[in-house]
Formats: C-alpha cells, sequence, structure tokens
C-alpha cells in the first residue's frame, strides 16, 4: 500500500471538476486519506516546487499555484504513485495519453489541473510540506 500527493490546481477548482477529477481516482480503486481545500501561500509552494528554482518559468508557477484555491489530496491505494501518474498522464497536455486526466481537462501546460508526487520519496516529502 503506497500513499501519494495529489494537487487539484486552480483551473480545475475554477472550472467545477473536483468531482470529477476525485471520482476517476476513486473509480481506478484509489482511497482518498486526506483531503482539504486551501489558499495556497507562496512560501508552500516554493518548497513544494524547490526543484524548479532555477527554471525561467519558476515565478510563474509560483503566481499560479497562489492565484486560487486549490484542493490537496492525500491517496492510498497498492502502486499509488504510479498509478495516479498514469491518470494523470504527461505533463503537458498535449503529450498527455486519451482520456488521461490532463488530456481532459488541462488547459495549456502551466494550466495543467492536477499534481502528483512522481516517486515515494516525492510523496513523502510533498506530504510533510501540505499537511504537517
Ligand atoms: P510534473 O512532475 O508533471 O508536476 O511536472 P514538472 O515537475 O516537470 O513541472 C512542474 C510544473 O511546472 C508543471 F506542472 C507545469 C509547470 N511547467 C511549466 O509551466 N513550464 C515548463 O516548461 C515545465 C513545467
Amino acid at each position: 500500500m503506497e500513499k501519494t500527493f495529489v494537487i487539484i490546481k486552480p483551473d480545475g477548482v475554477k472550472r467545477h471538476l473536483i468531482g470529477q477529477i476525485l471520482h476517476e481516482y476513486e473509480r481506478n480503486g484509489l482511497e482518498i486519506a486526506d483531503m482539504k481545500m486551501i489558499h495556497a501561500d507562496v512560501d508552500t509552494v516554493k518548497a513544494h516546487y524547490a526543484e524548479h528554482v532555477e527554471k525561467p518559468f519558476f515565478q510563474e508557477l509560483v503566481d499560479y499555484l497562489t492565484s486560487g484555491p486549490i484542493v490537496i489530496l492525500v491517496l492510498q491505494g497498492e502502486d499509488a504513485v504510479a498509478r495516479v501518474r498514469a491518470l494523470n498522464g504527461a505533463t503537458n497536455p498535449e503529450e498527455a495519453g486519451v482520456n488521461t486526466i490532463r488530456a481532459l481537462y488541462a488547459v495549456s501546460l502551466s494550466e495543467n489541473t492536477v499534481h502528483a508526487s512522481d516517486s515515494l520519496e516525492s510523496a513523502e516529502r510533498e506530504i510533510g510540506i501540505w499537511f504537517n
């Protein structure tokens, strides 16, 4: 049994997609272990995306994630990390597989509706940042 960390980003909340996204996870056998709607603060988003601090898109990313309410959740299940990444689809929605959440709903590379941890280590780190 693994745990992974997910964000429903501002574009997903704004377009009333919370229910559809949660349904997609739940109908694929993932259990919601924890969940909260918040307005993220800049420091938390910077800690979360620390690996991208030098990237040209970093400021845009921080501005975007703090631009409106988000839903943070912990999903648990067998192979949760890989399975949730697969359900989300590729980071760039143009490359996301058919019927993945990003292919169905993402607006653009930056407004790509969902985040999910990319490894067990990231999941542990991110859950610690957001649910402390
Ligand atoms: P992911 O693992 O899918 O969250 O993707 P990354 O860690 O590579 O990127 C984090 C976020 O930065 C993405 F969700 C979108 C944003 N991003 C951009 O805005 N521009 C880029 O060129 C790359 C990523």
